[in-house]
């Protein structure tokens, strides 16, 4: 398909679930630029600034991949990085009803912008940031659900 896409999110923190279709994105499109918002509807665990950080580490293998924040509107961030596309994932039925509101909300913003959707991997269809964190609170081990560094962050983040 080609162009440059923008993959955004909360990543709060990046799961498997993410970078599957992060590296999948990145086999379709030239670039993937992955954006970290901050959600106001959620209680981030992780600094904007830390998410970054974790997110390009996790990255570092794929190389058409960036890593970028915004404090502002997706569509404004898109259009000023000349993207042609959104990325966003699906997992259960459950994710359709939220991305079908954020979507045609953002085509009013923008029209000439497309969203695509990718279904995750089976392996990945339960996989969220919450579960993960509420997980690792408990001490539970996450090590095949999130990128080696993520675990690390997690460990660090509930021994205090
Ligand atoms: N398998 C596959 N995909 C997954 C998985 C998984 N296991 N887990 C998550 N995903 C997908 C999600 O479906 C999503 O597409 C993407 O990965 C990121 O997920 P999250 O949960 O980290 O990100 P969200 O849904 O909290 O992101 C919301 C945004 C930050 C995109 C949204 O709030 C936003 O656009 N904010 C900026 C302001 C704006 O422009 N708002 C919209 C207009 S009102």
């Amino acid at each position: 398909m080609g162009g440059r896409a923008i993959c955004p999110g909360s990543f709060d923190p990046v799961t498997n679930g993410h970078l599957d279709i992060i590296s999948r994105g990145a086999k379709v499109f030239d670039e993937v630029i992955v954006v970290v918002f901050n959600n106001e509807t959620k209680r981030p665990l992780f600094t904007v600034d830390e998410r970054v950080a974790l997110l390009e580490e996790a990255t570092a293998d794929l190389p058409n991949v960036k890593v970028d924040a915004s404090k502002g509107l997706l569509m404004d961030y898109a259009q000023a990085h000349h993207a042609q596309a959104i990325l966003r994932g699906l997992r259960a039925v459950s994710d359709f009803e939220y991305e079908m509101q954020i979507t045609s909300m953002n085509r009013k913003l923008n029209p000439s912008i497309e969203t695509f959707f990718m279904m995750t991997n089976n392996q990945y269809s339960f996989l969220s940031s919450s579960v993960v964190k509420e997980a690792a609170k408990f001490h539970a081990d996450v090590a095949d659900l999130v990128p080696e560094v993520v675990a690390k962050a997690l460990k660090k983040k509930f021994c205090k």
